[in-house]
Protein backbone atom coordinates (compact mmCIF):
# COMPACT_ATOMS: atom_id res chain seq x y z
CA UNK A 1 0.00 0.00 0.00
CA UNK A 2 2.57 2.20 1.06
CA UNK A 3 4.60 1.97 -2.25
CA UNK A 4 1.63 2.25 -4.53
CA UNK A 5 0.64 5.86 -2.20
CA UNK A 6 4.37 7.01 -2.97
CA UNK A 7 4.65 5.75 -6.80
CA UNK A 8 1.28 7.94 -6.85
CA UNK A 9 2.84 11.44 -5.29
CA UNK A 10 6.16 10.79 -7.59
CA UNK A 11 4.18 10.79 -10.79
CA UNK A 12 2.19 13.50 -9.58
CA UNK A 13 5.21 15.43 -9.20
CA UNK A 14 6.64 14.61 -12.55
CA UNK A 15 3.59 15.63 -14.65
CA UNK A 16 3.75 19.08 -12.16
CA UNK A 17 6.76 19.57 -13.10
CA UNK A 18 6.13 18.82 -17.31
CA UNK A 19 3.79 20.70 -17.37
CA UNK A 20 5.35 23.59 -16.03
CA UNK A 21 8.76 23.10 -18.04
CA UNK A 22 8.78 25.83 -20.89
CA UNK A 23 8.94 23.63 -24.31
CA UNK A 24 11.44 24.39 -26.88
CA UNK A 25 11.41 27.75 -27.67
CA UNK A 26 9.75 27.84 -31.56
CA UNK A 27 11.82 29.50 -34.39
CA UNK A 28 11.35 33.17 -33.88
CA UNK A 29 8.13 33.81 -36.53
CA UNK A 30 9.32 35.31 -39.65
CA UNK A 31 8.67 39.24 -38.76
CA UNK A 32 5.15 39.26 -40.17
CA UNK A 33 5.43 41.07 -43.29
CA UNK A 34 3.82 44.47 -42.66
CA UNK A 35 0.70 44.83 -44.78
CA UNK A 36 3.63 48.41 -45.91
CA UNK A 37 6.08 45.89 -46.81
CA UNK A 38 4.05 43.79 -48.57
CA UNK A 39 2.52 46.91 -50.77
CA UNK A 40 5.86 47.64 -51.65
CA UNK A 41 6.73 44.08 -53.48
CA UNK A 42 5.64 44.80 -56.86
CA UNK A 43 2.94 42.82 -57.60
CA UNK A 44 3.51 40.12 -60.03
CA UNK A 45 2.88 41.36 -63.21
CA UNK A 46 -0.97 39.87 -64.58
CA UNK A 47 -0.09 37.35 -67.58
CA UNK A 48 -0.76 39.75 -70.92
CA UNK A 49 -3.85 38.34 -72.97
CA UNK A 50 -4.84 38.59 -76.62
CA UNK A 51 -6.61 41.93 -75.88
CA UNK A 52 -3.53 43.44 -74.31
CA UNK A 53 -1.39 42.86 -77.53
CA UNK A 54 -0.54 45.43 -79.81
CA UNK A 55 1.13 44.12 -83.14
CA UNK A 56 2.48 45.66 -86.12
CA UNK A 57 2.15 43.76 -89.27
CA UNK A 58 4.29 43.69 -92.22
CA UNK A 59 3.29 41.65 -95.11
CA UNK A 60 4.61 41.89 -98.43
CA UNK A 61 2.10 42.81 -100.68
CA UNK A 62 -0.70 41.03 -102.36
CA UNK A 63 0.51 38.84 -105.24
CA UNK A 64 -1.42 36.01 -105.00
CA UNK A 65 -4.18 33.48 -104.10
CA UNK A 66 -1.79 32.29 -100.94
CA UNK A 67 -0.90 35.84 -99.97
CA UNK A 68 -4.60 36.94 -99.79
CA UNK A 69 -5.32 34.14 -97.91
CA UNK A 70 -2.65 34.23 -95.14
CA UNK A 71 -3.82 38.26 -94.98
CA UNK A 72 -6.81 37.40 -94.68
CA UNK A 73 -5.85 34.33 -91.82
CA UNK A 74 -3.85 37.32 -89.70
CA UNK A 75 -6.69 39.70 -89.98
CA UNK A 76 -9.36 37.62 -88.83
CA UNK A 77 -7.89 35.50 -86.55
CA UNK A 78 -6.49 39.27 -84.45
CA UNK A 79 -10.45 40.31 -84.76
CA UNK A 80 -11.63 36.86 -83.21
CA UNK A 81 -8.81 37.16 -80.46
CA UNK A 82 -9.28 40.95 -79.88
CA UNK A 83 -5.82 41.79 -81.02
CA UNK A 84 -5.14 45.53 -81.91
CA UNK A 85 -3.34 44.97 -85.56
CA UNK A 86 -1.63 47.51 -86.63
CA UNK A 87 -1.21 45.89 -90.52
CA UNK A 88 1.42 46.93 -93.25
CA UNK A 89 1.66 45.92 -96.81
CA UNK A 90 4.38 46.97 -98.66
CA UNK A 91 3.04 46.59 -101.95
CA UNK A 92 6.58 43.73 -102.73
CA UNK A 93 8.93 46.67 -102.00
CA UNK A 94 11.88 45.96 -99.47
CA UNK A 95 12.30 49.80 -98.28
CA UNK A 96 8.47 50.36 -97.49
CA UNK A 97 8.87 47.16 -95.40
CA UNK A 98 12.03 48.20 -93.54
CA UNK A 99 10.99 51.89 -92.80
CA UNK A 100 7.74 50.63 -91.62
CA UNK A 101 9.41 48.09 -89.26
CA UNK A 102 11.32 51.24 -88.00
CA UNK A 103 8.13 53.25 -87.49
CA UNK A 104 6.77 50.21 -85.39
CA UNK A 105 10.08 50.48 -83.75
CA UNK A 106 9.32 54.05 -82.44
CA UNK A 107 5.33 53.38 -82.07
CA UNK A 108 5.05 53.10 -77.76
CA UNK A 109 1.92 51.05 -78.64
CA UNK A 110 2.83 48.26 -80.58
CA UNK A 111 4.37 45.64 -78.24
CA UNK A 112 5.15 42.56 -81.14
CA UNK A 113 6.06 42.99 -84.54
CA UNK A 114 5.14 40.20 -87.42
CA UNK A 115 7.28 40.43 -90.27
CA UNK A 116 6.55 38.62 -93.67
CA UNK A 117 10.39 39.25 -95.11
CA UNK A 118 10.57 40.30 -99.29
CA UNK A 119 14.28 38.90 -98.42
CA UNK A 120 16.54 37.13 -96.50
CA UNK A 121 19.10 39.98 -96.09
CA UNK A 122 19.02 43.45 -94.93
CA UNK A 123 17.21 42.95 -91.10
CA UNK A 124 20.06 43.30 -88.63
CA UNK A 125 19.79 46.97 -88.50
CA UNK A 126 15.51 47.27 -87.71
CA UNK A 127 15.85 44.10 -85.78
CA UNK A 128 18.50 45.16 -83.01
CA UNK A 129 16.20 48.87 -82.69
CA UNK A 130 13.72 46.37 -81.98
CA UNK A 131 15.31 44.93 -79.13
CA UNK A 132 16.49 48.34 -77.30
CA UNK A 133 12.87 49.59 -77.70
CA UNK A 134 12.13 46.04 -76.09
CA UNK A 135 9.88 44.72 -78.96
CA UNK A 136 8.97 41.14 -79.61
CA UNK A 137 9.87 39.90 -83.07
CA UNK A 138 8.39 36.78 -84.88
CA UNK A 139 8.81 35.95 -88.09
CA UNK A 140 6.39 33.90 -90.65
CA UNK A 141 6.31 32.83 -94.09
CA UNK A 142 9.83 33.49 -94.54
CA UNK A 143 12.84 32.83 -93.17
CA UNK A 144 15.37 35.61 -92.84
CA UNK A 145 19.32 35.50 -92.50
CA UNK A 146 20.18 37.20 -89.27
CA UNK A 147 21.45 35.69 -85.62
CA UNK A 148 18.28 34.23 -84.29
CA UNK A 149 18.64 35.93 -81.24
CA UNK A 150 17.20 38.80 -82.44
CA UNK A 151 14.08 37.27 -83.09
CA UNK A 152 11.47 34.96 -81.26
CA UNK A 153 10.86 32.64 -83.30
CA UNK A 154 10.27 31.70 -87.09
CA UNK A 155 6.83 30.14 -88.20
CA UNK A 156 6.68 29.11 -91.72
CA UNK A 157 7.32 26.15 -94.59
CA UNK A 158 10.40 24.28 -94.88
CA UNK A 159 10.76 25.62 -98.54
CA UNK A 160 13.46 23.24 -99.61
CA UNK A 161 11.61 20.31 -98.46
CA UNK A 162 9.04 21.52 -100.42
CA UNK A 163 11.57 21.77 -103.70
CA UNK A 164 12.91 18.33 -102.97
CA UNK A 165 9.11 16.93 -102.84
CA UNK A 166 8.49 19.18 -106.26
CA UNK A 167 11.59 17.62 -107.94
CA UNK A 168 10.65 13.62 -106.76
CA UNK A 169 7.09 14.30 -108.82
CA UNK A 170 8.80 15.61 -111.05
CA UNK A 171 10.83 12.33 -111.22
CA UNK A 172 7.29 10.81 -111.44
CA UNK A 173 5.73 12.87 -113.98
CA UNK A 174 8.43 12.28 -116.34
CA UNK A 175 9.57 8.43 -115.85
CA UNK A 176 8.49 7.02 -118.89
CA UNK A 177 9.68 10.34 -120.75
CA UNK A 178 13.29 9.71 -122.08
CA UNK A 179 14.42 13.45 -122.11
CA UNK A 180 13.32 15.40 -119.10
CA UNK A 181 14.19 18.97 -119.67
CA UNK A 182 12.60 21.38 -117.14
CA UNK A 183 11.95 24.83 -116.97
CA UNK A 184 11.76 26.93 -113.69
CA UNK A 185 9.39 29.76 -112.88
CA UNK A 186 11.39 31.56 -109.64
CA UNK A 187 9.50 33.48 -107.10
CA UNK A 188 10.98 37.12 -105.81
CA UNK A 189 14.54 37.26 -106.15
CA UNK A 190 16.08 37.21 -102.56
CA UNK A 191 13.30 35.86 -101.00
CA UNK A 192 13.66 32.76 -98.73
CA UNK A 193 10.95 30.69 -100.63
CA UNK A 194 12.45 31.50 -104.08
CA UNK A 195 16.13 30.23 -102.91
CA UNK A 196 15.01 27.44 -100.51
CA UNK A 197 12.84 25.65 -103.46
CA UNK A 198 15.45 26.12 -106.38
CA UNK A 199 17.83 24.67 -103.60
CA UNK A 200 15.97 21.68 -102.65
CA UNK A 201 14.62 20.77 -106.21
CA UNK A 202 18.04 20.78 -107.17
CA UNK A 203 19.33 18.80 -104.47
CA UNK A 204 16.81 15.81 -105.62
CA UNK A 205 16.63 16.11 -109.84
CA UNK A 206 20.10 14.18 -110.41
CA UNK A 207 17.99 11.26 -109.22
CA UNK A 208 15.94 11.16 -112.63
CA UNK A 209 18.29 13.21 -114.56
CA UNK A 210 16.03 16.07 -114.88
CA UNK A 211 18.28 18.91 -116.70
CA UNK A 212 16.90 22.39 -115.60
CA UNK A 213 17.86 24.20 -118.93
CA UNK A 214 15.98 27.34 -118.43
CA UNK A 215 15.14 29.40 -114.87
CA UNK A 216 13.54 32.79 -114.10
CA UNK A 217 11.24 34.76 -112.16
CA UNK A 218 7.72 35.18 -112.89
CA UNK A 219 7.67 37.32 -109.32
CA UNK A 220 4.71 35.06 -108.42
CA UNK A 221 2.27 36.49 -110.38
CA UNK A 222 0.16 34.97 -113.87
CA UNK A 223 0.94 37.45 -115.94
CA UNK A 224 5.12 37.21 -115.50
CA UNK A 225 4.59 33.33 -115.63
CA UNK A 226 2.96 33.46 -118.75
CA UNK A 227 5.42 36.43 -120.08
CA UNK A 228 8.70 33.83 -119.75
CA UNK A 229 6.92 30.71 -120.61
CA UNK A 230 5.88 32.67 -123.96
CA UNK A 231 9.09 33.85 -124.44
CA UNK A 232 10.92 30.59 -124.22
CA UNK A 233 8.68 28.93 -126.00
CA UNK A 234 9.62 31.20 -128.91
CA UNK A 235 13.08 29.92 -128.26
CA UNK A 236 12.13 26.62 -128.78
CA UNK A 237 9.60 23.93 -127.75
CA UNK A 238 11.70 21.29 -126.59
CA UNK A 239 10.96 21.45 -123.12
CA UNK A 240 9.25 18.09 -120.71
CA UNK A 241 8.27 19.86 -117.77
CA UNK A 242 7.31 23.21 -115.95
CA UNK A 243 8.29 23.47 -112.15
CA UNK A 244 6.72 26.93 -111.37
CA UNK A 245 7.76 27.97 -107.52
CA UNK A 246 3.95 29.01 -106.65
CA UNK A 247 0.29 28.04 -108.64
CA UNK A 248 0.14 31.55 -110.22
CA UNK A 249 3.51 31.30 -112.44
CA UNK A 250 2.39 27.82 -113.07
CA UNK A 251 -1.49 29.20 -114.48
CA UNK A 252 0.48 31.68 -116.47
CA UNK A 253 2.70 28.74 -118.34
CA UNK A 254 -0.53 26.72 -119.06
CA UNK A 255 -1.89 29.55 -120.92
CA UNK A 256 1.40 30.51 -122.54
CA UNK A 257 1.65 26.80 -123.08
CA UNK A 258 -1.80 26.68 -124.68
CA UNK A 259 -1.50 29.49 -126.96
CA UNK A 260 1.77 27.59 -128.09
CA UNK A 261 -0.35 25.02 -129.48
CA UNK A 262 0.86 22.65 -126.45
CA UNK A 263 -1.33 20.48 -124.28
CA UNK A 264 -0.26 21.39 -120.82
CA UNK A 265 -0.27 18.47 -118.25
CA UNK A 266 0.34 15.77 -121.35
CA UNK A 267 2.69 17.72 -123.87
CA UNK A 268 4.69 19.25 -121.00
CA UNK A 269 4.09 18.36 -117.11
CA UNK A 270 3.47 20.92 -114.89
CA UNK A 271 3.88 20.95 -111.30
CA UNK A 272 3.42 24.01 -108.82
CA UNK A 273 3.49 25.09 -105.43
CA UNK A 274 1.03 26.51 -102.86
CA UNK A 275 -2.09 24.40 -103.41
CA UNK A 276 -4.60 27.24 -103.59
CA UNK A 277 -8.03 26.60 -105.50
CA UNK A 278 -6.75 27.83 -108.83
CA UNK A 279 -4.75 25.02 -108.93
CA UNK A 280 -7.33 22.56 -107.61
CA UNK A 281 -9.15 23.53 -110.20
CA UNK A 282 -6.32 23.74 -112.79
CA UNK A 283 -5.89 19.72 -112.02
CA UNK A 284 -9.73 18.85 -112.34
CA UNK A 285 -9.38 20.80 -115.76
CA UNK A 286 -6.23 18.20 -116.33
CA UNK A 287 -4.09 21.06 -117.31
CA UNK A 288 -1.79 21.35 -114.17
CA UNK A 289 -0.42 17.15 -112.73
CA UNK A 290 0.82 18.03 -109.03
CA UNK A 291 0.68 20.63 -106.42
CA UNK A 292 3.03 20.88 -103.43
CA UNK A 293 1.19 22.17 -100.43
CA UNK A 294 2.24 25.91 -98.97
CA UNK A 295 0.04 26.49 -95.52
CA UNK A 296 -0.71 29.96 -95.02
CA UNK A 297 -2.88 29.84 -92.49
CA UNK A 298 0.18 30.48 -90.18
CA UNK A 299 -2.08 33.83 -87.81
CA UNK A 300 -3.66 31.40 -85.09
CA UNK A 301 -0.08 29.22 -84.57
CA UNK A 302 1.78 33.07 -84.36
CA UNK A 303 0.19 34.74 -82.22
CA UNK A 304 0.07 32.03 -79.72
CA UNK A 305 3.86 32.38 -80.03
CA UNK A 306 3.61 36.26 -79.91
CA UNK A 307 1.75 35.66 -76.28
CA UNK A 308 3.73 33.72 -75.13
CA UNK A 309 6.97 35.60 -75.90
CA UNK A 310 5.51 38.72 -74.25
CA UNK A 311 4.82 36.80 -71.18
CA UNK A 312 8.75 35.88 -70.94
CA UNK A 313 7.72 32.32 -72.22
CA UNK A 314 10.98 30.94 -74.62
CA UNK A 315 10.31 29.52 -77.99
CA UNK A 316 11.63 27.24 -80.32
CA UNK A 317 13.12 28.98 -83.13
CA UNK A 318 11.76 27.46 -85.77
CA UNK A 319 8.35 25.80 -85.89
CA UNK A 320 7.89 24.34 -89.45
CA UNK A 321 4.13 24.02 -91.16
CA UNK A 322 3.09 20.46 -92.00
CA UNK A 323 2.03 20.55 -95.76
CA UNK A 324 1.01 17.65 -98.54
CA UNK A 325 0.91 17.32 -102.33
CA UNK A 326 -2.00 16.85 -104.50
CA UNK A 327 -2.18 15.36 -107.92
CA UNK A 328 -4.47 15.71 -110.34
CA UNK A 329 -4.61 11.59 -110.42
CA UNK A 330 -5.57 12.06 -106.60
CA UNK A 331 -8.73 9.69 -106.70
CA UNK A 332 -11.12 12.26 -104.43
CA UNK A 333 -9.43 15.19 -105.76
CA UNK A 334 -12.90 17.18 -105.94
CA UNK A 335 -13.68 17.02 -102.75
CA UNK A 336 -10.11 17.87 -101.28
CA UNK A 337 -10.90 21.05 -103.44
CA UNK A 338 -14.30 21.43 -101.61
CA UNK A 339 -12.91 21.01 -98.36
CA UNK A 340 -10.26 23.66 -98.63
CA UNK A 341 -9.87 27.28 -96.54
CA UNK A 342 -8.01 28.91 -99.64
O1 LIG B 1 4.48 30.35 -102.31
C1 LIG B 1 3.72 32.49 -103.03
C2 LIG B 1 3.72 33.80 -102.31
O2 LIG B 1 6.11 33.07 -99.16
C3 LIG B 1 5.30 30.89 -99.23
O3 LIG B 1 4.85 33.76 -101.46
C4 LIG B 1 5.13 32.27 -99.70
C5 LIG B 1 5.11 32.41 -101.18
C6 LIG B 1 4.05 31.59 -101.89
O4 LIG B 1 3.76 34.86 -103.14
O5 LIG B 1 2.53 32.19 -103.66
Amino acid sequence: MKRMLLLVVVLAVVFTLVACVPSQPAAPAEPAETEAAQAEQPAAEAAKTYEDLTIGFIQTGSEGGWRAANTASFKETAEQLGINLKFYDAQNKLENQVSAFHQFNQDKDVDVIILAALETTGWEEVLKEAQEAGKVVVLEDRRIDAPDDLYVTYIGSDFAEEGRKAAVEMCELLKDSEKKIVWELVGNVGSSAAKDRGQGFREKMGECGIEITKSQTGNWSITEGKQVTEAWLKETKDVQGIFAQNDEMGLGAIEALKEAGLVPGEDVKVLSVDATAGAFKAMLDGDLNVTVECNPLLAPQVYEAALKAVNGESLPKWVPSQEGVFRATDANLQEIADGRKY
